[in-house]
């Protein structure tokens, strides 16, 4: 849909991150006197869309030899587009997490989860207001792929905002789990592998339905740290390098299930490895208790 250029006030006050392989572009910037992120990226090239645009463009040659040209293609505005994410307002963590920074791995202990972080996320994180909205269908709505209501295993399967669905090719959707009071892996126990197995079976027969894509080409996963405290599983498509997705952070379901299957406590417990980045708070919780 249409909608008015909400940008068109923006002032942009400094790039906090870039990558010209990527394409992509982190802003920080005022929109009307409000702090706002922006993030810029574009497109990939769709093979559906290649006859327009070899027909449809208009080409400038910029050099020739022999038997080597490049040209410069001008398409289209449709096939053109910047996918284009707006946070605003914008929090100082979110600035945060959008700068390009260097990270540290930490090494967090059953221990240091009940003494450092826990005290940190319970009264340091983003709102997870956008998932409710989710869960109550005041957002998003729309965008839903497959819902089981039960209230013990049930969750929503929808797109995560990164991807337009345009192609397949780097399909990503996240399940939301109903039950609100499910934080991250650290809380999960043999208690929750109901539910851990019917996101899995459920949400990759969804996956199969409507978009063809088999079981065998999915990455399912969680994060641990994730950003949201809000427990949900990420289902990308094998082989798509989904921004944001360290080797470090990802947890795939298939482990975690078989995990809690040989030992319930095993999340609880176990020592977890992760990566975080300079700036951000908790690191500096693990500093001050000489855990780093
Ligand atoms: P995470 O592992 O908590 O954090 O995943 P990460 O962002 O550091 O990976 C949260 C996931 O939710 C990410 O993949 C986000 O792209 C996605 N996401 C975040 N927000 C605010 C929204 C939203 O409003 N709608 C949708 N559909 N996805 C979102």
């Amino acid at each position: 849909a249409e909608s008015e250029n909400v940008l068109c006030g923006f002032k942009t006050s400094n790039v906090l991150n870039d990558s010209a392989r990527e394409k992509t572009m982190f802003i920080r910037g005022k929109l009307a006197d409000q702090e706002a992120v922006v993030i810029l990226e574009k497109t990939p090239i769709r093979e559906d869309t290649l006859a327009e645009l070899f027909s449809g463009s208009t080409l400038k040659l910029e050099m020739k030899n022999d038997i080597y040209s490049t040209y410069r293609l001008h398409a289209p505005p449709h096939l053109n587009e910047i996918k284009t994410t707006v946070v605003c307002p914008a929090t100082e963590k979110h600035v945060t997490k959008y700068q390009r920074q260097e990270s540290s791995l930490v090494e967090e202990t059953g221990e240091d989860y009940q003494s450092i972080t826990l005290p940190y996320i319970q009264k340091q994180t983003f709102s997870v207001q956008w998932v409710y909205n989710i869960l109550e269908k005041k957002a998003e709505a729309d965008r839903i792929v497959y819902e089981d209501p039960d209230p013990e295993v049930g969750f929503v399967l929808l797109p995560d905002f990164k991807w337009d669905q345009k192609q397949v090719d780097d399909l990503y959707l996240m399940a939301i789990v109903l039950q609100r009071d499910i934080k991250s892996l650290r809380d999960l126990t043999s208690e929750h592998l109901p539910l851990l197995q019917n996101i899995f079976q459920k949400g990759k027969e969804a996956i199969l339905q409507r978009y063809n894509l088999p079981a065998s080409k999915l990455r399912v996963y969680l994060h641990y740290q994730p950003s949201y405290y809000h427990l949900h599983v990420h289902f990308t498509k094998l082989g798509y390098e989904a921004p944001g997705c360290g080797v470090e952070r990802a947890h795939l379901l298939a482990d975690v299930i078989q995990n809690l299957q040989s030992d319930p406590r095993y999340y609880e417990t176990r020592t977890l490895y992760f990566p975080l980045r300079t700036n951000d708070g908790l690191l500096s919780k693990f500093k001050e208790a000489g855990r780093l």
